[in-house]
């Protein structure tokens, strides 16, 4: 039997090696379902069209953030390809790849290279991507950019146009729920869809008889279900930090109820005292934002220096955030709000705690 792409992913760890030529496929830096699915799909794509090429998919980021890619987790399980068969950042060392001169990099779901690893950018030899095109890559390298709502339909297309004798059930399903999920299930109203993603994703559910209804709930389920995450992974799965003048300052957005996560985890404040003195924070602020069903944001407040907590509580109190404090019973030094004032994003919050640290 020839091979097929689940056992293309079992061989890989096994067949990489610093001293032959390598072709590693990388999806961008933010590593989404997109990224992910296009650097496999495609590294599997070109070993059929030329096994010499020795191609690597690599997941753009360490192994232990993948988890809080829950729509990802999914997927790939749903697709059958064990994670352990995957390579991450941590995996392949890119640069000693080049400096052995075995380094051939191809781009998929980015033009730009990350700013971390621009020092690769003369290895780049090939580009598939969705986004505006940057132009930043070498002129002699094999580009196919064009505005699809998913890199994957590009990839989809290549399958359906020159391999279609290796169209099997978790490769459509990788290609199927990226393109759903990045179109918001081909809805023309979301914005993102293009005729090219409906024909690729159509052609793909008439050959495989995948349900794309079901697989798209499915992943937008999965895409909000934190219920696999613990309090530390909550915090940053979705994080940023900024310096406010000498107040060092982290939110983090989480996807559920205060309560439901003080259920799951009864010591909330022992999390964000490790994941404050870990990150070096002054301020750690939780912003709780869900819909059950009604759409409702809440504030977790984590500040260990008394002064500093009781000025930031003082003046969040005067803003417009309509903040009102939660009546929950608490052992550690959290403060819990409800926000009843739903316009205030971590996006608005930003330049108000900017304007009152560094006034
Ligand atoms: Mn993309």
């Amino acid at each position: 039997m020839s091979k097929d792409m689940i056992s293309f992913l079992e061989e890989l760890k096994s067949n990489f090696s610093y001293d032959k030529p390598v072709t590693v496929v990388m999806g961008n830096e933010a590593a989404d379902l997109d990224s992910m699915v296009s650097a496999v799909t495609c590294a599997w794509y070109l070993y059929l069209s030329d096994a010499s090429s020795n191609p690597f998919p690599l997941i753009n980021i360490p192994r232990a953030d993948f988890k809080l890619r829950t729509e990802a987790v999914f997927l790939f399980n749903e697709a059958g390809v064990n994670l352990d068969l995957l390579m991450f950042a941590e995996d392949i060392d890119l640069l000693r790849l080049k400096e052995s001169g075995n380094l051939k990099l191809v781009l998929v779901d980015h033009n730009k290279i990350g700013s971390d690893q621009e020092n690769l950018i003369d290895t780049v030899t090939g580009i598939i991507d969705h986004h505006a095109d940057e132009k930043t890559y070498p002129s002699s390298a094999d580009v196919d950019i064009r505005p699809v709502g998913s890199a994957s339909t590009i990839i989809a297309e290549s399958f359906l146009k020159n391999q279609s004798n290796s169209i099997t059930t978790p490769l459509c399903t990788l290609l199927l729920g990226t393109i759903l999920l990045d179109t918001v299930n081909l809805d023309p109203a979301a914005g993102r869809v293009t005729d090219d993603d409906e024909k690729a994703a159509a052609a793909i559910v008439k050959i495989t008889g995948l349900d794309q209804k079901i697989l798209f709930d499915k992943l937008q389920f999965e895409k909000f279900n934190v219920s696999s995450l613990g309090s530390y992974d909550l915090l940053r799965k979705d994080y940023k930090e900024w310096q406010f003048g000498s107040v060092k300052c982290g939110i983090g957005a989480v996807l559920q109820p205060i309560e439901k996560w003080i259920q799951k985890d009864p010591d909330i404040s022992k999390a964000c005292d490790r994941y404050l003195s870990e990150r070096n924070l002054d301020i750690l602020f939780a912003m709780n934002a869900f819909t059950a069903p009604e759409f409702t944001r809440q504030l977790v407040v984590y500040i260990k220096d008394e002064a500093l907590r009781s000025r930031t509580i003082d003046f969040l109190e005067t803003t417009e955030m309509g903040l009102e404090k939660l009546d929950i019973d608490n052992e550690g030094s959290c403060l819990f709000y409800n926000q009843k004032n739903l316009g205030i994003s971590r996006k608005k919050l930003q330049p108000l705690l900017k304007d009152f640290f560094e006034k």
